[in-house]
């Protein structure tokens, strides 16, 4: 069973077609929902994609008042996920693609997992599920929406990460404004989910992982041509442009 939603998932990433949720059917709750998503995640890996980090989901109260939850999630980043900081995102690959503004963390073993660096991040999310609807172990299945990743420029963190001030841009307008203070009230207690509950499953976090820390602000939806600017106070700016 685990493989065959895997391979649903997976399918309906590569083909670019929403399907229904799968999770109630198939009496999976989140313990299962992660096996699905480690299945799924060795699908990519198996097409020679790379493991290159983590991300935190559902880290603020607005999103999980959404999905009607009060926990973290967590899930893979690999390198095909990786957008170039300016770089070109193509959405005729993606269902109904979002983009949110994030904090990023270097990860270091030092020799227990610490933070190396931070640097402003976007992060595109992109639910395999028709109209971007899912309970908790379907979110948790389809590796928590995560589809595409920018990383600005690496820094090491400032003081008073809990609260700086956070802007998304699209086509140089701002259509959100947050705070770090979104992110669990402070991003770094983000950085200690990832490690705590990952680890907590065996995922073996290397030197140089990244961590995507969680939204600051709600996701904006994307068209072709927007060009979306994620603007972090005392750490700079990290963008792309969809095509
Ligand atoms: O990165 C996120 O917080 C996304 C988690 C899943 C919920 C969503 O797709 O909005
Ligand atoms: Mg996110």
């Amino acid at each position: 069973m685990i493989s065959e939603l895997a391979d649903r998932l997976d399918q309906a990433a590569l083909t670019a077609t929403a399907i229904p949720r799968l999770a109630a059917a198939a009496g999976l709750d989140p313990a299962g929902a992660y096996d699905v998503q480690r299945a799924l995640i060795e699908r990519r890996l198996a097409r020679g994609e790379r493991l290159v980090g983590l991300k935190m989901g559902l880290t603020s109260r607005a999103k999980m008042a959404q999905v009607g939850v009060d926990e973290v999630i967590w899930g893979h980043l690999t390198d095909g996920m990786r957008i170039d900081d300016g770089g070109a995102l193509d959405l005729t690959r993606l269902i109904h693609a979002r983009a949110e503004p994030e904090v990023a963390f270097l990860l270091s073993h030092d020799p227990e997992p610490v933070i190396r660096a931070v640097a402003p991040a976007l992060e595109v999310i992109d639910s395999r599920f028709e109209g971007f609807d899912f309970s908790l172990p379907d979110v948790i299945a389809d590796n928590t929406s995560a589809s595409g990743f920018v990383v600005g420029p690496w820094r090491p963190a400032p003081e008073g990460l809990d609260n700086l001030g956070v802007l998304l841009e699209v086509n140089g307008r701002v259509v959100q404004t947050g705070s770090t203070a979104a992110i669990l009230g402070d991003p770094r207690r983000a950085f200690d989910a990832a490690v705590r509950l990952a680890g907590g499953r065996g995922v073996e976090l290397r030197d140089g992982w990244i961590v995507l820390a969680g939204a600051a602000t709600a996701a904006v939806p994307l068209s072709p041509g927007d060009h979306v600017r994620a603007v972090v106070e005392k750490l700079g700016t990290a963008s792309f442009k969809a095509a």
